[in-house]
């Protein structure tokens, strides 16, 4: 049984329309389908149908994340693992969600809505298929060049059984994690794919979302991308651009017009092999400043507590 990875992220916007501007004219995501109250969006390096679903409601937040898994049996035996938890798992129709086969949804124990995939529908890179051109069209100029979907932190009240949950239900190693002076988990960094995280986990509420980041190719594309946000208005930014000592990476936060918060993200380190073979880095308080923000050295707790 395998994960093989984070196929999509489902958010609630509050105002479509204005969320769709965000994630394909200013980030750069193409528009793959809409269908009423949803809009499905795809990275030019994703041959899936979607890796972004924008849902209008009330409120900003996670509707669900989804999970690929490499066959389809792997969708019942997660079902079986989910429920020996004493959580149920519900079967989703196909096409319930568009471009994918039926699945499973469940609630993980820090409660935010997940699913498992084997089937999205493939619409191919979107430099084409056939003899393609690796060199954007002028249509993406004056868009940030984001490549992939790359991972997201979730909240969670109780990151020791939430992270065994991932671990052993849904088969994900950890690459870092963070400790209280008392030695107990209170953040940790999660892979599925051979990337140090694909769903990382920070101390809050239950269902919260911290961020959804996005991969670019370079330092360079992130500095172009910071341009082309602030050319934009994009309105609310965390810090400048900066480094995580966790990861290594060069990131900016900032939000969509609902507030969900995004990270433009490049360059961590890479976890080859199987989950749990590679040994994890630790970090305790009194360095995690540095960990987060490795220019500024400094975190305010407020940057865990903003969730949608
Ligand atoms: C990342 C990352 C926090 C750490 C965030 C780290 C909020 O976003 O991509 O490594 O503690
Ligand atoms: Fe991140």
């Amino acid at each position: 049984m395998s994960v093989n990875r984070v196929a999509h992220v489902g958010l609630h916007v509050t105002d479509l329309e204005a969320a769709v501007n965000h994630y394909a004219n200013v980030l750069g995501l193409v528009v793959s389908d809409r269908r009423e109250g949803e809009v499905y969006l795809r990275t030019p390096e994703d041959q899936d149908h979607h890796v972004l679903m924008l849902k209008a409601s009330d409120s900003a937040g996670l509707d669900h994340v989804g999970l690929k898994v490499n066959r389809p049996e792997d969708v019942e035996e997660i079902e079986k693992l989910v429920e020996r938890t004493g959580t149920r798992a519900v079967r989703v129709a196909e096409n319930e969600e568009a471009g994918q086969g039926e699945g499973i949804r469940f609630i993980v124990p820090s409660g935010q809505t997940f699913e498992v995939v084997y089937h999205v529908d493939k619409l191919g890179y979107l430099s084409g298929m056939e003899n393609p051109d690796p060199v954007p069209d002028e249509s993406a100029f004056g868009r940030a060049l984001l490549s992939r979907l790359d991972h997201l932190l979730i909240s969670t009240a109780d990151a020791e059984e939430n992270s065994k949950f991932f671990r052993e239900v849904l088969d994900f190693g950890t690459s870092e994690t963070l400790r209280d002076p008392s030695g107990k988990l209170l953040a940790s960094w999660m892979y599925c794919t051979n990337t140090m995280h694909d769903v990382a986990m920070s101390p809050g509420p239950n269902g919260g979302l911290h961020h959804v980041a996005f991969w670019v190719d370079s330092r360079a594309d992130l500095v172009r991308a910071v341009n082309l946000l602030k050319k934009n208005g994009v309105r609310t930014f965390d810090y400048a651009m900066t480094r995580h000592g966790v990861s290594g990476a060069t990131t900016i936060y900032f939000h969509d017009p609902a507030g969900n918060r995004n990270e433009i993200f490049h360059g961590p380190y890479f976890t080859p092999g199987a989950p749990n073979r590679v040994q994890e880095v630790a970090w305790d308080m009194e360095n995690f400043p540095r960990g987060v923000f490795y220019y500024e050295r400094e975190m305010d707790m407020k940057f865990f507590e903003d969730l949608t």
